[in-house]
């Protein structure tokens, strides 16, 4: 469906944090996973994106945090655009305006936030008129962990059975309800800059070269099914072991591509043990990492501060704030 009543839209996204990992596509082109995923929705550091469309202009405009987009970056935005003015059956250029409230790059997901703000303002500026899941289906297509930023609190991003067409239908997030579940997760941010090596290309090269990338795979269906189980008891020991155990289990499967993919630093290391440290002085702290340094550390809302306290000690000079569950993706109305 096609309406033309809006040709500028502005959408905030915030990042999320998969507690069960995705890290390997089956099928590039279409942006499908290899396994399902789950995920928590965070109260901070959203990006906010405009889409604006400009009939006149010689080709798309894109900035990011106030600057020209360039090379990858802007070819992703770029190719994402073309993806909504084929769906819509317009030709369009547009301007578009990304700020992130996050260091981009830096294994914060801000490519989650910023495909899901992007699907939601593109979908909107183009007079596309797409329920969530259709929504959410779409901002795969942009990033997969960006699928389940369209909703807030916990999300599941579903791998879809089989190739190609049913494949893409397949592949979309919904929410997980767990009403009694409401964590804090102490984010240390270790090192705030770019990746050396992006997800795309480690993620490939993990599922190409590590002998151990299957076996993790299968131990995440496994590590899913108890997870769900354990978010509407509200269980955070339960979830917090299952989500560290992942999260090692997926870096594990990097350090043993060929070459090795190695994100974590010796800070990450530190935290770690910072993380260890607290459990054995009785307070329930897990970790989490994603593709880069940073550590998140799941915790009871009461402990929040002393996690805190624990992680800059640990890790000294390291930048520390706590989020909470968050919203969904949504609209701004001017
Ligand atoms: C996740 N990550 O499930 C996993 C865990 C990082 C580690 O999704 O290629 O930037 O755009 O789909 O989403 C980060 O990878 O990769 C990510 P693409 P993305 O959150």
């Amino acid at each position: 469906m096609r309406t033309d009543r809006h040709t500028s839209a502005t959408a905030v996204a915030h990042p999320n944090i998969a507690l069960i990992k995705y890290w390997g596509k089956r099928d590039e082109q279409l942006m499908v996973p290899c396994a399902d995923s789950l995920s928590m929705t965070l109260d901070v550091l959203p990006t906010t994106t405009t889409v604006h469309l400009a009939p006149e202009a010689p080709a798309d405009s894109v900035t990011l945090d106030g600057s020209p987009a360039r090379g990858e970056a802007r070819q992703r935005v770029v190719g994402f655009l073309d993806l909504l003015r084929e769906r819509a059956g317009r030709a369009e250029p547009a301007v578009v305006d990304t700020r992130n409230a996050a260091p981009t790059g830096a294994g914060l997901a801000s490519s989650a936030s910023g495909f899901a703000a992007l699907a939601l303002a593109g979908a909107a500026a183009y007079g596309l008129a797409l329920d969530r899941t259709a929504l959410s289906r779409l901002a795969r297509r942009g990033s997969v962990s960006a699928a389940r930023s369209l909703f807030g609190g916990f999300a599941i991003c579903h791998a879809g059975p089989g190739s190609g067409e049913a494949a893409d239908l397949g592949s979309y997030a919904e929410p997980v309800a767990a009403p009694a579940f409401d964590p804090a997760l102490v984010i240390a941010l270790v090192d705030p800059g770019a990746k050396a090596v992006s997800s795309r290309s480690a993620m490939r090269r993990t599922v190409d070269t590590s002998p151990l990338h299957r076996a993790w795979a299968a131990s995440c269906a496994a590590d899913l099914a108890e997870l769900r189980a354990a978010l509407p008891r509200g269980d955070l020991d339960a979830v917090g072991e299952i989500a560290e155990r992942n999260a090692l289990g997926m870096h594990a499967t990097m350090l043993a591509a060929r070459p090795a993919v190695r994100y974590l630093s010796p800070a990450t290391v530190s935290v770690l043990d910072g993380v260890l440290r607290l459990r054995a002085d009785g307070v329930p702290a897990y970790a989490t990492m994603d593709a880069g340094p940073n550590v998140k550390v799941l915790c009871h809302p009461a402990d929040a501060a002393r996690v805190a306290d624990a992680v800059r000690d640990a890790a000294p000079g390291c930048t520390v704030l706590t989020a909470r569950r968050g919203p969904g993706a949504r609209l701004r109305t001017e």
